[in-house]
């Protein structure tokens, strides 16, 4: 527009200018002929201006790819950004300083497959009915290794499965618009394609060891090619892409490489412990790696990546296995993990200290991928940052490792919680919590949950109960 404005003003071509008829007869020859050429250049510039817009108004409507990272059996404090004093995360804590970092965020179940089956549907696990990792062991069938050729047992499995295709799922939501799905790492529910992917590494045949992502668990622990050659597939195909990273990582076996765990050994009079701190570093590493992927297909600019941990972890000390105040339990050391969404040009890196759930992931990307959110999830949109502030509480509930009942989640239910502000009221379920009592914490002032005020802070109590029960009456 400016080279525009400029070549039509007439003052630089005036005969008032130029001092005789012949000077200006040629001056008026080159005048046309220079009218005429910035006309051509003023047409030239207007048609890259417009293909300019044009290409803009493409990427602006283009939908952003998304990538989801997902730690399996990491506490929340195991990280650099979250303040460790010894495990070194780098690359994450790279991405924190890049995202929008929800230090409270929560799983509802503190268990791998519920938890992951609440992210891709934005549902309670007593919503999607998937509360264990397993259904029933069959009578007289000891051992996983013997259930999983039990037919009988597998039967079940597959039952359960079909929860998943019961509900919808972020791939089958992102097809409406047109996303190719690549599923890598933990994935419970048979084969990728039952989830809605329309690309994935767990092949789910029982027979061949499918139980919770098979062929899916090399990912990160064997390097990034199916996904490199996913990216590669999306950008061949024109379309946006949904990435689901759910290595194996640092969850068990922890077996690091000797460069991570060298680091670690002087730090800890456990050996356990060094083992798992290093794999905190492997997976971290990893992590780096699938950024760094981003960058390398040019793609980052307009990829959300998102990030969060399935369940705690907290190691004991004389042996590689989890603490009681952890992975299964309703305490945090096994439902809290940081939350982080990046999104260059769209997001301001900051801290948020308000309450943020898994069950917001689903609705969050569903709103920034341009789709409407079914009214079944009832989590929030996280860049929504009235709607994060307006909410008052979180809920959660945590089952048996096993269902009882494949088909009614109370039979399964061990505890409720409610996070209302800095109360936290966790409220066991007799039914399998044997001899449990109510347990009220005041997360501000003791965040390691070590004092009961139940019995002094009964209001509160009656207060969050309600709440409860407003959320769900299990039977
Ligand atoms: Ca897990």
């Amino acid at each position: 527009m400016l080279l525009c404005s400029f070549s039509a003003s007439p003052g630089n071509y005036g005969p008032g200018n130029y001092g005789s008829l012949g000077e200006e007869v040629i001056l008026m020859k080159t005048k046309q002929l220079c009218v005429g050429i910035l006309y051509r250049v003023c047409l030239f510039v207007t048609g890259l201006l417009i293909a300019a817009t044009m290409t803009e108004t493409a990427t602006a409507s283009q939908p952003p790819n998304v990538v989801l990272i997902i730690s399996d059996d990491q506490a929340w404090g195991d990280y650099g950004f979250m303040g460790h004093p010894h495990i070194q995360t780098p690359r994450l804590d790279q991405l924190a300083r890049e995202s929008l970092v929800f230090s409270r965020g929560y799983v509802p179940s503190s268990l791998c497959c519920p938890s992951l089956a609440t992210m891709i549907t934005g549902l309670y696990p007593h919503e999607h009915r998937i509360t264990g990792n397993d259904p029933p062991a069959t009578p007289g069938v000891k051992g996983l290794r013997n259930l999983l050729r039990d037919p009988t047992f597998v039967a079940v499995m597959d039952k359960m499965d079909d929860n998943i295709e019961r509900v919808p799922t972020l791939p089958r939501m992102l097809a409406e618009r047109g996303y190719l799905s690549l599923q890598t790492g933990k994935w419970w529910h048979g084969s990728y394609a039952r989830g809605g992917f329309t690309d994935g590494m767990t092949h789910g045949d029982r027979a061949r060891g499918g139980r919770h992502g098979d062929a899916g668990l090399t990912i990160g622990r064997e390097g990034l090619k199916p996904i490199r050659q996913f990216l590669d597939k999306a950008n061949q195909a024109g379309k946006p892409f949904f990435v689901w990273y759910a290595p194996f990582l640092p969850h068990q076996p922890h077996n690091p490489p000797e460069w991570f765990l060298s680091k670690y050994r002087d730090k800890t009079d456990s050996i356990h412990v060094a083992k798992y701190w290093a794999m905190c570093e492997w997976f971290d590493e990893t992590c780096g790696q699938v950024l760094d992927l981003l960058e390398e297909k040019k793609v980052a600019d307009n990829t959300i990546v998102l990030y969060v941990c399935d369940n705690g972890w907290i190691n004991q000390h004389d042996t590689s296995g989890y603490m009681p105040r952890s992975k299964r339990s309703p305490y945090d050391g096994g439902v809290r993990t940081p939350i982080m969404i990046r999104w260059p040009g769209h997001l301001q890196p900051a801290k948020c200290e308000h309450l943020a759930s898994s069950m917001d992931l689903a609705p969050t990307i569903l709103a920034a991928c341009g789709l409407s959110t079914p009214a079944a999830m009832s989590g929030v949109d996280l860049l929504d940052s009235s709607a994060v502030a307006a909410r008052e509480r979180i809920f959660g509930e945590v089952f048996t490792h096993n269902a009882i009942d494949i088909d009614n989640p109370s039979v399964n239910l061990k505890y409720r919680w409610c996070i209302d502000g800095s109360w936290k009221l966790i409220l066991p379920n007799s039914r399998n919590v044997k001899n449990g009592e109510i347990e009220l914490f005041h997360l501000t002032t003791d965040p390691n949950e070590k004092h009961n005020l139940a019995a002094d802070r009964q209001e509160i109590v009656a207060r969050l109960r309600g709440h409860l029960e407003a959320n769900w009456q299990p039977e």
